[in-house]
């Protein structure tokens, strides 16, 4: 199992649960445990269970639910130790990869072709592993699958001169990938070997390549490699199979190590690159989380948005005036009444104005649930953000679905409400529940047509 998986099985709870103190306690803990068995440092791990706790039952943030506030305090913290957000250079000259013996340098070289010759590069690999005999073979495998140019000499034991050989022969590549031999550690003889091809290649970019499955060893690892070479980057592999991934994360940015990419599988494509707030929606099964992030900062603009009269009776009536109609009729009862004052009574489905108080409320949370752009276009609700929404209203995406189908019913009753004078409507400042109510109780016989 991925790091990913425990990650994932540490959010269920709090997806699928009520909220409330113990729920909350009992995720952070499944989550301590995800990042322990990740090899995560244990202070680390204490600190980020203790900063969650705090703040899980503050008072909430303008825009967001208790469930919804709880899962992006999460995934905020769990980026903060992660690593943040880094880009891989977009036009390098020249990459070195190190690393020890069966990190995955030569399978990421390969990888690192395809993906700059996907953004145009043309990419020659150097192979400079001397040291095991079935590595330049290997590598001219890769370099084949990739569509980059390669050079390697299997008669020549210099790993130096090699790649002075290949910088000449491949002088017409934008980019050179050079790969170097591993041990089962940096010794003398290793260190020395690197020394001799990192002056050779003279590269600005020179990555340490790293199996997720060292967990936090890689702080040692990565530390060793800097010292050697002065590393300024890190790829880390097996990020699909490890499940220690997590804490050899942590090691890197606590070294200040920047993670440009992954790898996630043997085969030539399995590169990505890394960034954690993205990572993290993507294993933490939050589908659509930069959707939530968009709903927070939405917020304040939202603040004292108020429906136009004129606009809805001229069709326009959008989920955002459905939300405020609800939050009003909340506070005035039970839905029937409100609509039959408003004289709506009999248009509106029954399930909307028999509509009881608990699922009165569940509409609520699962409009609070959507961005302001879901609620005024509803269409552009696909199958991703529902998930999104019903997760972070704690309801079913079949609720949602509901709350769709009859938000547009009660907007073709509303769209069929005929000519209302000008004059009734007042200055087009801002609608609610009794001023409608006062409306049309003026004027009680308006069209339907
Ligand atoms: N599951 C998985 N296996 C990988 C990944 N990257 C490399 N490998 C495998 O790891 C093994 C060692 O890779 P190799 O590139 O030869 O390591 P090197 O000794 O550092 O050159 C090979 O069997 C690769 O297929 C990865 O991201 N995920
Ligand atoms: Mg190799």
């Amino acid at each position: 199992m991925g790091f990913g998986d425990s990650l994932r099985n540490a959010m269920d709870r709090l997806r699928t649960s009520s909220i409330d103190k113990e729920t909350v306690k009992e995720s952070v803990k499944e989550l301590q445990r995800a990042l322990i068995s990740a090899d995560v440092e244990i202070p680390l791990v204490l600190k980020l269970s203790k900063e969650i706790e705090a703040e899980a039952f503050r008072e909430l943030p303008e825009g967001l639910n208790r469930r919804e506030h709880i899962i992006k305090t999460m995934h905020g913290k769990l980026a903060e130790i992660l690593g943040g957000s880094t880009q891989p250079p977009e036009k390098p000259k020249r990459i070195l990869l190190v690393g020890l013996f069966g990190a995955g340098k030569t399978t990421q070289c390969g990888k690192l072709a395809k993906w700059y010759s996907k953004r145009g590069m043309k990419v020659g690999l150097i192979a400079a592993d001397v040291f095991r005999p079935a590595a330049t073979e290997q590598l001219r495998t890769l370099a084949e699958r990739a569509k980059a140019e390669f050079y390697g000499n299997e008669n020549e034991k210099n790993a130096a001169k090699v790649v002075r050989e290949g910088m000449e022969k491949l002088k017409s590549c934008d980019l050179l990938i050079c790969d170097s031999a591993g041990r089962n550690a940096l010794d003398e003889e290793l260190s020395k070997e690197i020394r001799a091809i990192d002056s050779a290649f003279n590269a600005e970019e020179k990555w340490l390549v790293i199996g997720a499955d060292v967990g936090q060893v890689a702080k040692k690892q990565s530390q060793a490699f800097h010292d050697l070479v002065g590393v300024n980057g890190v790829i880390i592999t097996r990020m699909d199979g490890s499940a220690k991934g997590g804490g050899c994360l942590a090691a890197c940015k606590s070294t200040g190590a920047k993670v440009y990419f992954i790898g996630m599988g043997e085969r030539i494509d399995d590169l990505q690159e890394f960034d954690a707030t993205r990572y993290l929606s993507r294993v933490m099964g939050y589908g659509d989380l930069q959707g939530l992030l968009e709903k927070a900062k939405e917020a304040q603009e939202e603040e004292g948005i108020e429906v136009d009269a004129e606009d809805i009776l001229a069709g326009n009536f959008d989920l955002q005036a459905f939300y405020l109609q609800l939050k009003a009729a909340r506070k005035m009862g039970p839905l029937n009444k409100v609509m039959d004052l408003m004289g709506f009574g009999k248009q509106v489905p029954k399930e909307i104005t028999e509509m009881g108080e608990q699922k009165l409320n569940k509409y609520g949370y699962i409009i609070d649930s959507m961005t302001l752009k879901e609620r005024k276009d509803p269409d552009t609700i696909n199958k991703s953000r529902i998930s999104r929404i019903a997760h972070g209203a704690g309801v079913t995406q079949e609720e949602v679905r509901e709350l769709l189908k009859n938000f547009k019913r009660m907007k073709k009753v509303f769209s069929k409400i005929g000519e209302i004078d000008e004059k009734d409507i007042g200055e087009g400042q801002g609608m609610n529940v009794q001023k409608l109510q006062r409306m049309f109780a003026k004027k009680k016989k308006f069209k339907i047509r």
